[in-house]
């Protein structure tokens, strides 16, 4: 059984990942999407009642930045209630899930074992180790907030998809591209709901419908217990930073919406809520994505 109550290591997510697939193969199936640099696999858990009816696929990802350990807890969390909660099965009805919960594990486990503030893959360079995988795809890479040091913690890398877990992301959402129909990447922290573009503080040309919903799903999390989050493109309330998987997903494989999602924050440096605090925030999250899955069945 997965616990909510501590911070899983990436092979106990996976553990569960398998755990489901074998326990609910009505509607969980895992793919190897790939292995991380260290070798470590890389799982998508892909939910469906129905994989024949081509039902339009949220796809989620979390954990691309080593330090921000609400993000895989949301994501495994997410998975949890779609697929052992009976009640959340309505969901599927007209929506499949995609959920990758570590992007990055190696920076994970390093996060676990060594150096709690580590936020980048862990690939060995000339002189320094890792890429920043946020600034790593290949939509106007590198153009800006990104830095071509590599020993910044904000390392776009010596080519665009240049780390394989860049790469196996991109290869996943284009082999999917056609039904994927919104994309979530989880991070922390700040609590905001970032729409493209973070590459130019121009504005989408469907702007007006990426912040509605980003707004409906603000106010329902908000109804929980009062948790605010701001919601708007990344350049315009965050920062500029070109590489993102955001903008890469709506700019290169057209899916139209994309958000990234920074949750609250927590403990001493923002990235670290203790365990017993996990659970005040996941479960307000989650009625938010009951937000997005009824938009999105309502609306393909
Ligand atoms: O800087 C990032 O990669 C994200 N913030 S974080 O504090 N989790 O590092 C924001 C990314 C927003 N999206 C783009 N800039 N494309
Ligand atoms: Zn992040």
């Amino acid at each position: 059984r997965i616990s909510f109550e501590k911070y899983n290591k990436h092979d106990e997510i996976n553990a569960y990942l398998e755990q489901l697939a074998r326990d609910h193969p009505d509607v969980a199936t895992l793919e190897n999407i790939g292995k991380s640099y260290e070798g470590r696999d890389l799982k998508i858990l892909k939910i469906s009642t129905d994989p024949s009816a081509n039902k339009p696929v949220i796809f989620v990802d979390a954990g691309i930045h080593a330090r921000e350990w609400l993000a895989p807890a949301q994501a495994t969390y997410i998975i949890n209630q779609l697929v052992e909660v009976a009640e959340n099965r309505k969901l599927l009805d007209k929506v499949d899930w995609y959920v990758l919960p570590v992007v990055n594990p190696d920076g994970y486990e390093y996060t676990h074992s060594n150096q709690r503030l580590w936020r980048k893959t862990r690939s060995v360079g000339q002189r320094c180790i890792g890429t920043d995988a946020n600034r790593n795809f290949g939509f106007h890479w590198g153009e800006i907030g990104a830095s071509t040091d590599e020993c910044s913690d904000t390392y776009m890398g010596k080519s665009a998809f240049s780390e394989v877990e860049s790469q196996a992301v991109r290869d996943c959402i284009w082999k999917y591209k056609d039904n994927i129909k919104l994309y979530l990447t989880f991070h922390s922290y700040g609590r905001y709901l970032l729409c493209p573009w973070g590459f130019t503080s121009a504005f989408p040309d469907d702007y007006d419908e990426l912040k509605a919903l980003g707004d409906n799903v603000a106010y329902t999390i908000r109804r929980v217990k009062g948790t605010i989050y701001t919601v708007g493109t990344s350049t315009n309330v965050l920062y500029a930073a070109a590489g993102g998987s955001d903008d890469w997903a709506k700019g290169v494989a057209g899916v139209q919406l994309a958000y990234t999602i920074e949750l609250p924050e927590g403990g001493s440096w923002g990235f670290d809520p203790p365990p017993h605090q996990i659970m005040d925030h996941l479960p307000e999250t989650w009625e938010g994505c009951k937000a997005y899955n009824h938009y999105i069945g309502a609306k393909f």
